[in-house]
């Protein structure tokens, strides 16, 4: 390995030739980040060496595969305090991009993670593959599942919603999750419980690495374990069940609507005196929600659930009694499924002049029902703050102009006031009480 020459050699023109980067960004990167260092003449003049040109080289490598500049400067400072060389420990020149691994990664499983996530950025499966391969030879798998998978997972979908991971990135990476826990799957241990238990999503839901790997966690503890998937619906349900002849039911929502179709399977599930358990992130985003769906709801961590489980097949306890659903939501409901098109043919009206894509006002729609009619299945309209927020925050992740919201929402507000009589008095309430929230806020 030859050692890079470090004497200041290169003025910025020169720099600017041999990197195409634009004299502003060097000069931004080095006063935001310290990278590249180049020394300066007498006359204040930056100066650079041969190793300044790698650094920039090597920083612009990361780009193209994906990193943000900040992210990429995070992982050259990690490297170097790692003791490694960057410029070694990221691959030869002449290396294929796809299959440079890196050599040294740290053993520490927030070390693993990281170069996990990082690789996958880079969208380098043979890199990601060998950090699992490491974590799984240091860790027990039920660690690396949870300690690099979920939480990776879970890194990426929230750098996703900061604006600094793509839908590209976060796909390949549960993709890549995905197919190792089938693969872990395939491979558990033929059960040594004889009850057998259902694992799967309420119709609508495809978040499905959490129900999967619970699926795997209860495989590892003897269950017998029969796991459906993304998106099951409710037709021919009874079927399945007579089927399988599960002792338990176990259902995984991460979304407001998703929590609504899962309360109609557990409903279903109680008709059919089938016992049924569920969880899921919107559970830990909206703290009473648990409350109206009649099962047993199984907290907001994965790795407690074997436990809970052989609690609740061994001493099948009363399932607690749910908080009734207000009449008045289910009336309000019916009467917005009936004016739903003429609600939304009034928006048309008024956005069609809009700069609006067309596409986004579609959706904008079919989200604002589907919560809308969410919200009211579940009881409380209040439930539809948590979306609420998180559109907003989203938006202002991605920049998206000021406002926005705020004409969508008013503009809704008007529709519903003229299209909804008094049954509908739940949605207009809710929506005059945001309405000027927004306002102050945009
Ligand atoms: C991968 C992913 C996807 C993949 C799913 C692929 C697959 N096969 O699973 C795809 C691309 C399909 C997807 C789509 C969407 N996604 Co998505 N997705 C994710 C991501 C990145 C990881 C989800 C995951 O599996 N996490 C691993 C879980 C296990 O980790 P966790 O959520 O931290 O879980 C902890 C607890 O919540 C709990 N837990 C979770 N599930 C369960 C279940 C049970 C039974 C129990 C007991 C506990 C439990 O256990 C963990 C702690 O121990 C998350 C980001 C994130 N932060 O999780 C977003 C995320 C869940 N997605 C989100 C959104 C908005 C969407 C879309 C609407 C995006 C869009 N505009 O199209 C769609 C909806 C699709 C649909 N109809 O269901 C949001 C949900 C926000 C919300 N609820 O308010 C998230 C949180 C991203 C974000 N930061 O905003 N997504």
């Amino acid at each position: 390995m030859t050692t890079i020459n470090t004497t200041p050699t290169f003025n910025l023109k020169v720099v600017v030739a041999e990197t195409g980067i634009k004299p502003d960004t060097l000069r931004a990167w080095e006063r935001r980040y310290g990278l590249p260092d180049p020394q300066r003449t007498e006359g204040k003049h930056r100066l650079y060496s041969q190793y300044d040109l790698e650094v920039i080289k090597w920083l612009t490598d990361r780009q193209s595969e994906g990193l943000s500049i900040s992210r990429a400067v995070k992982l050259w400072r990690r490297l170097e305090k790692d003791g490694q060389n960057p410029l070694w420990a990221y691959g030869e020149e002449d290396e294929d991009e796809n299959t440079a691994v890196p050599t040294v990664i740290g053993t520490r499983v927030e070390e693993l993670r990281q170069s996990w996530v990082e690789a996958c950025h880079r969208f380098n499966e043979t890199a990601a593959e060998h950090i699992l391969a490491q974590a799984f030879a240091i860790y027990p798998p039920e660690t690396v599942c949870l300690q690099v998978l979920m939480k990776g997972l879970s890194t990426i979908g929230n750098q996703w919603y900061e604006g600094e991971a793509t839908v590209q990135q976060e796909h390949f990476a549960s993709a890549l999750a995905m197919r190792r826990l089938h693969t872990l799957l395939a491979a558990s241990p033929p059960p040594t419980h004889r009850e057998r238990i259902i694992v799967a999503c309420p119709p609508q839901e495809d978040h499905a690495f959490a129900p999967l790997l619970l699926a795997l966690l209860l495989r590892y503890r003897g269950w017998d374990v029969v796991y459906l998937g993304a998106d099951v619906p409710l037709e021919r349900l009874e079927l399945t069940l007579e089927t399988i002849k599960p002792h338990l039911v176990l259902l995984s929502a991460q979304q407001l609507h998703t929590a609504s179709s899962l309360l109609a399977i557990a409903h279903f599930l109680r008709e059919q005196e089938m016992p049924a358990a569920f969880g899921g992130l919107i559970f830990s985003l909206i703290p009473g929600l648990h409350k109206r769906i009649p099962g047993h709801y199984l907290g907001n961590r994965l790795e407690d659930v074997p436990h809970i489980v052989e609690t609740l097949i061994h001493f099948d306890p009363p399932v607690p009694d749910t908080e009734p659903i207000a009449e008045l939501y289910q009336v309000a409901l019916n009467h917005f499924r009936q004016r739903q098109s003429q609600i939304e043919a009034h928006m048309w009206q008024k956005f069609q002049q809009a700069d609006m894509p067309y596409e986004h006002f579609v959706n904008a729609n079919m989200h604002m029902a589907r919560n809308i009619t969410s919200a009211l299945t579940l009881g409380d309209m209040n439930y539809l703050g948590v979306e609420l927020a998180w559109i907003k925050q989203f938006l202002d992740n991605y920049h998206w102009p000021q406002g926005t919201l705020h004409r969508y929402l008013s503009a809704y507000h008007e529709a519903v006031d003229i299209y909804l009589n008094g049954t509908g008095r739940p949605i207009v309430e809710w929506l005059m009480k945001v309405v000027p929230d927004q306002a102050t806020v945009n």
